[in-house]
Protein backbone atom coordinates (compact mmCIF):
# COMPACT_ATOMS: atom_id res chain seq x y z
CA UNK A 1 0.00 0.00 0.00
CA UNK A 2 2.52 2.64 1.18
CA UNK A 3 4.29 2.94 -1.92
CA UNK A 4 1.72 2.99 -4.41
CA UNK A 5 1.41 6.24 -2.98
CA UNK A 6 4.38 7.06 -4.98
CA UNK A 7 3.71 5.38 -7.84
CA UNK A 8 3.54 7.91 -11.01
CA UNK A 9 2.88 5.42 -13.60
CA UNK A 10 0.68 6.99 -16.19
CA UNK A 11 1.94 10.20 -15.33
CA UNK A 12 3.07 12.80 -17.94
CA UNK A 13 5.95 15.45 -15.95
CA UNK A 14 7.09 18.08 -17.82
CA UNK A 15 10.50 19.41 -16.57
CA UNK A 16 11.60 22.33 -17.42
CA UNK A 17 15.85 22.19 -18.10
CA UNK A 18 16.26 18.92 -17.97
CA UNK A 19 19.05 17.95 -20.22
CA UNK A 20 21.37 18.76 -17.30
CA UNK A 21 22.22 19.29 -13.59
CA UNK A 22 19.36 18.89 -11.06
CA UNK A 23 17.17 19.45 -13.62
CA UNK A 24 17.99 16.03 -15.23
CA UNK A 25 18.04 14.13 -11.86
CA UNK A 26 14.83 15.30 -10.87
CA UNK A 27 13.34 14.17 -13.63
CA UNK A 28 15.44 10.81 -13.89
CA UNK A 29 13.48 10.07 -10.42
CA UNK A 30 10.12 10.94 -11.72
CA UNK A 31 11.22 8.86 -14.73
CA UNK A 32 12.29 6.32 -12.41
CA UNK A 33 8.94 6.17 -10.21
CA UNK A 34 7.07 5.39 -13.77
CA UNK A 35 6.74 8.91 -15.08
CA UNK A 36 6.88 9.71 -18.76
CA UNK A 37 9.15 12.40 -18.98
CA UNK A 38 8.60 15.53 -21.53
CA UNK A 39 11.89 17.00 -21.30
CA UNK A 40 12.66 20.17 -21.88
CA UNK A 41 15.82 22.89 -23.15
CA UNK A 42 16.21 25.89 -25.31
CA UNK A 43 20.16 25.89 -26.40
CA UNK A 44 20.03 23.04 -28.82
CA UNK A 45 18.17 20.31 -30.03
CA UNK A 46 21.37 17.78 -30.13
CA UNK A 47 21.51 18.63 -26.08
CA UNK A 48 17.95 17.10 -25.80
CA UNK A 49 18.37 14.37 -28.09
CA UNK A 50 21.40 13.59 -25.96
CA UNK A 51 19.58 13.57 -22.43
CA UNK A 52 16.59 11.83 -24.18
CA UNK A 53 19.42 8.69 -25.14
CA UNK A 54 19.96 9.25 -21.17
CA UNK A 55 16.28 8.76 -20.05
CA UNK A 56 16.35 5.40 -22.17
CA UNK A 57 19.00 3.82 -20.78
CA UNK A 58 17.73 4.23 -18.01
CA UNK A 59 14.56 2.35 -19.24
CA UNK A 60 12.74 5.52 -18.74
CA UNK A 61 10.18 6.94 -21.54
CA UNK A 62 11.00 10.55 -22.85
CA UNK A 63 9.61 12.99 -24.87
CA UNK A 64 11.90 16.16 -25.90
CA UNK A 65 10.68 19.69 -26.64
CA UNK A 66 12.82 22.97 -27.79
CA UNK A 67 11.31 26.07 -26.18
CA UNK A 68 12.26 28.61 -24.52
CA UNK A 69 10.28 29.00 -21.11
CA UNK A 70 10.75 33.14 -20.96
CA UNK A 71 9.00 33.41 -24.47
CA UNK A 72 4.76 33.10 -24.07
CA UNK A 73 4.15 32.52 -28.04
CA UNK A 74 6.43 29.43 -27.73
CA UNK A 75 5.31 28.05 -24.20
CA UNK A 76 1.66 28.45 -25.38
CA UNK A 77 2.38 26.40 -28.87
CA UNK A 78 4.98 23.96 -27.32
CA UNK A 79 2.26 22.87 -24.64
CA UNK A 80 -0.30 22.60 -27.22
CA UNK A 81 1.92 20.28 -29.33
CA UNK A 82 2.88 18.42 -26.21
CA UNK A 83 -0.77 17.12 -25.06
CA UNK A 84 -1.91 16.44 -28.62
CA UNK A 85 1.39 14.18 -29.15
CA UNK A 86 2.38 12.94 -25.77
CA UNK A 87 -1.05 13.50 -23.31
CA UNK A 88 -1.98 16.05 -20.70
CA UNK A 89 0.31 17.24 -18.39
CA UNK A 90 -0.25 15.49 -15.15
CA UNK A 91 3.59 17.08 -13.55
CA UNK A 92 5.19 20.73 -14.06
CA UNK A 93 8.50 21.16 -12.78
CA UNK A 94 9.73 24.73 -13.40
CA UNK A 95 13.34 24.53 -12.82
CA UNK A 96 15.17 26.30 -15.89
CA UNK A 97 17.02 29.01 -14.09
CA UNK A 98 20.25 30.96 -14.28
CA UNK A 99 22.62 33.07 -12.29
CA UNK A 100 24.71 35.89 -12.55
CA UNK A 101 27.09 36.33 -10.11
CA UNK A 102 27.73 40.22 -9.44
CA UNK A 103 27.56 43.21 -7.35
CA UNK A 104 24.01 44.98 -6.89
CA UNK A 105 26.07 48.05 -7.54
CA UNK A 106 27.84 46.99 -10.96
CA UNK A 107 25.27 44.56 -12.35
CA UNK A 108 23.17 45.96 -15.61
CA UNK A 109 20.04 46.47 -15.70
CA UNK A 110 18.95 43.83 -18.76
CA UNK A 111 21.02 41.58 -16.61
CA UNK A 112 19.11 41.78 -13.71
CA UNK A 113 15.78 41.49 -15.63
CA UNK A 114 17.27 38.70 -17.44
CA UNK A 115 17.62 36.65 -14.03
CA UNK A 116 13.97 37.62 -12.95
CA UNK A 117 12.48 36.55 -16.18
CA UNK A 118 13.86 33.27 -16.50
CA UNK A 119 14.10 32.48 -12.80
CA UNK A 120 10.73 34.43 -11.85
CA UNK A 121 8.64 35.19 -14.79
CA UNK A 122 8.80 31.42 -16.73
CA UNK A 123 7.55 29.77 -13.73
CA UNK A 124 5.15 32.01 -13.96
CA UNK A 125 3.97 31.86 -18.06
CA UNK A 126 4.27 28.08 -18.33
CA UNK A 127 2.11 27.33 -15.25
CA UNK A 128 -0.36 29.53 -16.41
CA UNK A 129 -1.15 27.79 -19.48
CA UNK A 130 -0.05 23.94 -18.27
CA UNK A 131 -2.48 24.45 -14.91
CA UNK A 132 -5.96 25.36 -17.47
CA UNK A 133 -6.12 21.52 -18.37
CA UNK A 134 -5.38 20.31 -14.77
CA UNK A 135 -8.43 22.34 -13.51
CA UNK A 136 -10.76 21.08 -16.00
CA UNK A 137 -8.97 17.71 -14.84
CA UNK A 138 -9.88 18.58 -11.13
CA UNK A 139 -5.91 17.36 -10.49
CA UNK A 140 -2.06 18.48 -10.89
CA UNK A 141 1.13 18.65 -9.40
CA UNK A 142 3.45 21.95 -9.86
CA UNK A 143 6.59 22.25 -8.62
CA UNK A 144 9.05 25.35 -8.66
CA UNK A 145 12.45 25.10 -7.62
CA UNK A 146 13.61 27.42 -5.38
CA UNK A 147 16.68 27.91 -3.47
CA UNK A 148 18.69 28.90 -0.25
CA UNK A 149 18.25 32.24 -1.59
CA UNK A 150 14.42 32.26 -0.96
CA UNK A 151 16.04 32.39 2.15
CA UNK A 152 19.04 33.82 2.51
CA UNK A 153 21.06 36.73 0.63
CA UNK A 154 24.39 35.79 -0.58
CA UNK A 155 27.19 38.82 -1.74
CA UNK A 156 27.23 38.92 -5.69
CA UNK A 157 23.58 36.86 -6.36
CA UNK A 158 21.08 39.75 -5.36
CA UNK A 159 18.91 38.96 -8.59
CA UNK A 160 19.34 35.42 -8.09
CA UNK A 161 17.71 35.74 -4.50
CA UNK A 162 15.08 38.35 -5.90
CA UNK A 163 13.65 36.21 -8.03
CA UNK A 164 14.38 32.51 -5.47
CA UNK A 165 12.71 34.88 -3.03
CA UNK A 166 10.18 36.03 -5.11
CA UNK A 167 9.52 32.22 -6.51
CA UNK A 168 8.71 30.87 -2.83
CA UNK A 169 5.33 33.74 -2.16
CA UNK A 170 4.40 32.59 -6.33
CA UNK A 171 4.65 29.20 -5.18
CA UNK A 172 2.38 30.08 -2.08
CA UNK A 173 -0.07 32.27 -4.36
CA UNK A 174 -0.25 29.11 -6.70
CA UNK A 175 -1.38 27.00 -4.09
CA UNK A 176 -3.84 29.63 -2.63
CA UNK A 177 -5.33 30.19 -6.18
CA UNK A 178 -5.48 26.56 -7.51
CA UNK A 179 -6.04 23.99 -4.36
CA UNK A 180 -9.46 24.29 -4.48
CA UNK A 181 -9.05 22.76 -8.05
CA UNK A 182 -6.99 19.44 -6.61
CA UNK A 183 -4.04 21.05 -7.77
CA UNK A 184 -0.90 20.44 -5.45
CA UNK A 185 1.49 23.62 -5.83
CA UNK A 186 4.92 23.34 -3.40
CA UNK A 187 8.73 24.05 -3.84
CA UNK A 188 11.67 22.48 -3.39
CA UNK A 189 14.99 24.07 -2.13
CA UNK A 190 17.86 22.47 -3.06
CA UNK A 191 21.16 23.54 -1.17
CA UNK A 192 24.50 23.35 -2.31
CA UNK A 193 24.94 20.59 -5.00
CA UNK A 194 27.60 19.42 -6.92
CA UNK A 195 26.68 20.65 -10.56
CA UNK A 196 28.06 23.01 -13.34
CA UNK A 197 26.07 25.94 -12.36
CA UNK A 198 28.13 25.42 -9.28
CA UNK A 199 31.61 24.59 -10.72
CA UNK A 200 32.72 27.90 -10.03
CA UNK A 201 32.30 28.37 -6.32
CA UNK A 202 33.24 24.63 -5.91
CA UNK A 203 36.77 24.46 -7.29
CA UNK A 204 39.47 23.09 -5.07
CA UNK A 205 40.61 25.58 -2.83
CA UNK A 206 38.22 28.00 -4.11
CA UNK A 207 37.29 29.86 -0.20
CA UNK A 208 33.41 29.37 -1.04
CA UNK A 209 34.12 25.55 -1.08
CA UNK A 210 35.32 24.82 2.31
CA UNK A 211 33.03 27.66 3.48
CA UNK A 212 30.04 25.31 2.27
CA UNK A 213 31.42 21.93 3.23
CA UNK A 214 32.15 24.01 6.76
CA UNK A 215 28.66 25.79 6.63
CA UNK A 216 26.34 22.52 5.84
CA UNK A 217 25.69 20.57 8.80
CA UNK A 218 25.94 17.25 6.56
CA UNK A 219 29.83 18.38 5.70
CA UNK A 220 29.63 18.18 1.87
CA UNK A 221 28.34 19.29 -0.92
CA UNK A 222 25.13 17.42 -1.81
CA UNK A 223 24.35 14.97 -4.77
CA UNK A 224 22.20 15.70 -7.33
CA UNK A 225 20.61 12.24 -7.14
CA UNK A 226 19.41 13.31 -3.74
CA UNK A 227 16.61 15.64 -5.09
CA UNK A 228 15.25 12.72 -6.02
CA UNK A 229 13.54 11.93 -3.55
CA UNK A 230 11.67 15.53 -2.55
CA UNK A 231 10.47 15.77 -6.63
CA UNK A 232 8.71 12.02 -6.47
CA UNK A 233 7.21 13.05 -3.05
CA UNK A 234 5.42 16.45 -4.15
CA UNK A 235 4.66 14.69 -8.12
CA UNK A 236 2.73 11.49 -6.11
CA UNK A 237 -0.28 10.84 -4.32
CA UNK A 238 1.79 11.08 -0.95
CA UNK A 239 1.67 14.89 -1.00
CA UNK A 240 -2.04 15.14 -2.14
CA UNK A 241 -2.17 17.23 0.85
CA UNK A 242 0.57 19.14 0.71
CA UNK A 243 0.44 22.85 -0.65
CA UNK A 244 2.49 25.97 -0.52
CA UNK A 245 5.47 24.31 1.20
CA UNK A 246 8.40 24.66 0.13
CA UNK A 247 10.64 21.36 1.18
CA UNK A 248 14.46 22.59 1.74
CA UNK A 249 17.02 19.70 1.11
CA UNK A 250 20.22 21.60 2.07
CA UNK A 251 22.38 19.10 4.06
CA UNK A 252 21.00 21.25 7.65
CA UNK A 253 22.26 24.45 5.99
CA UNK A 254 18.70 26.54 6.84
CA UNK A 255 18.44 24.90 10.25
CA UNK A 256 21.41 25.87 11.61
CA UNK A 257 23.68 29.60 12.46
CA UNK A 258 26.75 27.49 11.27
CA UNK A 259 30.14 26.78 13.32
CA UNK A 260 33.60 28.78 13.49
CA UNK A 261 35.62 27.22 10.69
CA UNK A 262 38.29 26.53 13.00
CA UNK A 263 35.92 24.42 15.12
CA UNK A 264 35.17 20.59 14.37
C1 LIG B 1 25.52 30.45 -5.44
C2 LIG B 1 24.97 29.11 -5.86
C3 LIG B 1 23.55 28.94 -5.33
C4 LIG B 1 23.09 27.54 -5.52
C5 LIG B 1 21.72 27.28 -4.96
C6 LIG B 1 21.69 27.34 -3.49
O1 LIG B 1 26.19 31.11 -6.24
O2 LIG B 1 25.27 30.80 -4.28
O3 LIG B 1 25.05 28.96 -7.22
O4 LIG B 1 22.76 29.82 -5.94
O5 LIG B 1 23.08 27.18 -6.83
O6 LIG B 1 20.76 28.10 -5.51
O7 LIG B 1 20.41 27.05 -3.04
Amino acid sequence: MSLELFDLKGKIALVTGSTHGLGMSMAMGLGKAGATLVVNGNSSQQKIDKAIKEYGREGIKAFGYKFNVTDEVQVIEAIDKIQKEVGPIDILVNNAGIIKRTPLEEMEVADFRQVIDIDLVSPFIVSKHVVKSMIVRKQGKIINICSMMSELGRDSVGAYAAAKGGLKMLTKNMATEWAKHNIQTNGIGPGYFATSQTAPIRAEGHPFNDFIINRTPAAKWGDPDELMGAAIFLASKASDFVNGHILYVDGGILATIGKPSNEN
